[in-house]
């Protein structure tokens, strides 16, 4: 982008010139982000001409955010959550860890985003259960370029299991450049909330005969079975059973909204 103008939040007009990656966001009169200017040029059109050059030491960061940051859901329904980059620059490789509490959650799966440009390739998964994590790391391969913006670049399946609510919090988090050179990064955690409603084996939001036309199929079984549903095992006991259909009936007809 050799040229650009931009209108602030206050109505002021700016202007930047030599920009070699676009990314300015104006909030009111006096929040302005900049990434990656080798050059820079502001004229305040009203009076005042403010000019700053080389400003390499003035770069900002992605954000790597779980989204929604507040994801609810029913105990025992399955559900996924995102790990998304915003105002990501030139990112061609990542790696994370995602932490829960297992007393809580189950993570049942991950996959990779549609962030990074193809031929991509999945360099380490971990699902670990005993301690409540998930480890992620993906790089894109040549002839791929990096990838520059904000989308997702992981997803993240989860059961709710009886126990409450958990914090997701990002750690270790690692974003490379084409020539693996570390990008700066701000992450931001979420937060999984329990909705106290029991029996929606089906994740559609309501509690009803579907549910328990499952609960029925799966009911005297326990993992390994060929009719167990770990979605009808609602007290968490690793058996569908008379405890599970008292849960089932106090919960019957209710509703619930992620
Ligand atoms: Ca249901
Ligand atoms: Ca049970």
């Amino acid at each position: 982008m050799q040229y650009h103008q931009l209108e602030a939040g206050n109505a002021d007009l700016w202007r930047t010139r030599n920009l070699q990656y676009h990314q300015l966001e104006a909030t009111g009169a006096d929040v302005i982000r900049l990434r990656n200017l080798q050059y820079f040029e502001l004229a305040d059109f009203s009076a005042d001409v403010t000019r700053t050059r080389n400003l390499q030491a003035f770069q900002l960061c992605a954000q790597l955010r779980v989204a929604p940051t507040v994801q609810k859901a029913a105990h025992c329904v399955p559900f996924s959550i995102n790990v998304d980059v915003n105002e990501g620059s030139d990112l061609y490789s990542f790696e994370f860890r995602l932490q829960y509490d297992p007393a809580v959650l189950q993570a049942t799966g991950v996959t990779l985003g549609s962030f990074l440009n193809p031929p991509t390739t999945i360099i380490k998964e971990e699902l670990n259960q005993t301690f409540g994590f998930v480890v992620f790391s993906a790089s894109s391969v040549s002839p791929a370029l990096p990838a520059s913006g904000s989308g997702t670049i992981a997803t993240i399946a989860f059961d709710s299991i009886p126990g409450g609510n958990s914090a997701f919090q990002l750690l270790d988090i690692q974003l490379l450049d084409l020539s693996s050179q570390i990008l700066g990064h701000q992450a931001i955690d979420g937060f999984f909330e329990c909705i106290p409603v029991w029996g929606d084996a089906n994740a559609d939001h309501l509690v009803n005969c579907v549910d328990l036309f499952n609960l029925g199929k799966a009911f005297g079984s326990i993992p390994g079975d060929s009719d167990w549903n770990r979605y009808c095992d609602l007290d968490g006991d690793e058996s569908v059973g008379e405890l599970d259909l008292q849960i089932f009936s106090q919960n019957f007809g209710k509703t619930w909204s992620p």
